[in-house]
């Protein structure tokens, strides 16, 4: 490609991704990334993404972009930033609603995955255009690729000790999205910066998930656990606190994205306060097919409606609150899967109550699930020694 062509083509580039939102976007290379490959397939060794189906063959194919489209020679790597600003005026969520969980940021209004993708759906019109050819794919969570390795080749930003890529002047609070081109870009230098010796996430985080040395082990972070399809780890449910979904600690309080917090994209930002938290006696008691249609589009509803309610009874014990004990016993005895009657069963014996050890004692008699049975055990345990 000519020089005065591709200036062309990058300039027109960076207008559709703009325009559509991206708040910055660079090239790299599409050749395979050995060091990558390496760092993935030593996570998955380490147990960290014990949750996820990754090993190495999944490790070699998410730091080679040729495995998503043969013959690929550049990845066009942008940032899409979703800082919201805090929500003024509103009241202290607690005031208002005591039995309630928060959401992730993240997580607050449009799901991302169409957001984003629009974005890159659009300079992916470009490059077949440039090219009269089918010459591009596109890449935004789903599809096998270490997405933070390839933008911070790129240059787009660094990897902070919390694991996110972190842009300069946008901070973390960015979704990362890729089109992978089998047109050959130059491409942009990655950048010379590190966290130095700050450890500020490292510190903040309620379940030492982050290790320091810019890696995690993901089993033990919030985020995880509250996306996790199966029982969460009774050890780990009290450090979940009153998060809903997801969890920001280890981001509010890193400098470079607390900076750039001021920037309110109109689209991903929370509505209404209300769009920040959950109800959690509401989410326990709301059917599969209400909570389908309610959560469909939000990022929130990927795992369905079982790990929306199970997540719920979790918040309802961690909220330490009597309160809750009747929405608890309605669920122990009418929920229809036993891995939320299993967390219901954990949070009546968190709050234990005498309203809640009798709910728990009734349902020891009529349970016939043997991993509920498990649990209200555990739950009686420390009240029948
Ligand atoms: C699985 C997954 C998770 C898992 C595991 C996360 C993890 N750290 O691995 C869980 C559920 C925990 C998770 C949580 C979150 N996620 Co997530 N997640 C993914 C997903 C689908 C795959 C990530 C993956 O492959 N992990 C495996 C590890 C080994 O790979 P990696 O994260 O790329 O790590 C690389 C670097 O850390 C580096 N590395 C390793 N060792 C070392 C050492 C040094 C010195 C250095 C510099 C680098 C380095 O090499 C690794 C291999 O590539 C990606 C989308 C994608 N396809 O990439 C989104 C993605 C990473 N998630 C994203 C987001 C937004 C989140 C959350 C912020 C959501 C939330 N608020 O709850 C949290 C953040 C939690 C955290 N502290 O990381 C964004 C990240 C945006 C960003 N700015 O980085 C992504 C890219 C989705 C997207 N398209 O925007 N996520
Ligand atoms: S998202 Fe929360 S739990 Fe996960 S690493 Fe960050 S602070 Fe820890
Ligand atoms: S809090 Fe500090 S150590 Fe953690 S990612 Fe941000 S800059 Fe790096």
């Amino acid at each position: 490609m000519t020089v005065p062509a591709e200036t062309q083509l990058k300039a027109r580039i960076l207008e559709v991704a703009r325009a559509g939102g991206a708040g910055a976007v660079r090239v790299c290379s599409a050749e395979d990334d050995a060091l990558t490959r390496e760092r993935f397939a030593a996570a998955t060794e380490r147990g960290d993404l014990a949750t996820w189906p990754y090993d190495r063959a999944y490790a070699a194919r998410a730091a080679s972009p040729h495995a998503l489209l043969p013959g690929a020679r550049s990845v066009i790597c942008i940032a899409v930033p979703f800082a919201t600003a805090e929500l003024k005026n509103a009241p202290p969520r607690a005031a208002t609603r005591p039995l309630s969980a928060k959401i992730s940021n993240y997580a607050w209004g449009a799901d991302y995955h169409g957001v984003v993708r629009r974005v890159l759906e659009a300079i992916s019109a470009e490059l077949d255009g440039f090219a009269r050819d089918e010459v591009s794919r596109v890449v935004c969570d789903t599809a096998v690729l270490a997405e933070r390795a390839f933008a911070a080749r790129a240059g787009l930003g660094w990897i902070g000790k919390h694991t996110n890529l972190i842009a300069p002047q946008l901070g973390s609070y960015v979704f990362l999205g890729e089109v992978v081109t089998s047109l050959a870009l130059s491409p942009d230098p990655p950048l010379k910066k590190t966290c130095g010796s700050c450890r500020r996430c490292v510190v903040a985080c309620p379940t030492g998930a982050l290790r320091g040395d810019y890696t995690m082990d993901s089993t033990r972070c919030i985020s995880d656990l509250t996306q996790r399809r199966d029982a969460i780890p009774l050890e780990l449910r009290p450090l979940i606190g009153d998060w809903f979904w997801g969890c920001d600690l280890c981001q509010e309080v890193c400098p470079p994205t607390r900076r750039a917090r001021a920037t309110l994209p109109r689209e991903f930002g929370a509505r209404t306060p209300q769009e920040t938290f959950v109800d959690l006696s509401l989410m326990l008691s709301g059917s599969s097919r209400s909570l389908r249609t309610r959560y469909r589009k939000s990022a929130m509803g990927w795992r369905g409606p079982v790990v929306l309610r199970r997540n719920a009874a979790v918040g309802l014990g961690n909220s330490l609150d009597r309160a809750a004990v009747p929405a608890l016993r309605e669920a122990l005895r009418n929920d229809p899967s036993a891995v939320v009657r299993r967390h219901v069963a954990w949070a009546l014996g968190r709050i234990g109550s005498p309203a809640a050890l009798h709910a728990l004692s009734q349902a020891a008699v009529l349970e016939r699930s043997h991993d509920v049975q498990t649990e209200i055990g555990f739950a009686l345990e420390p009240y029948t020694a």
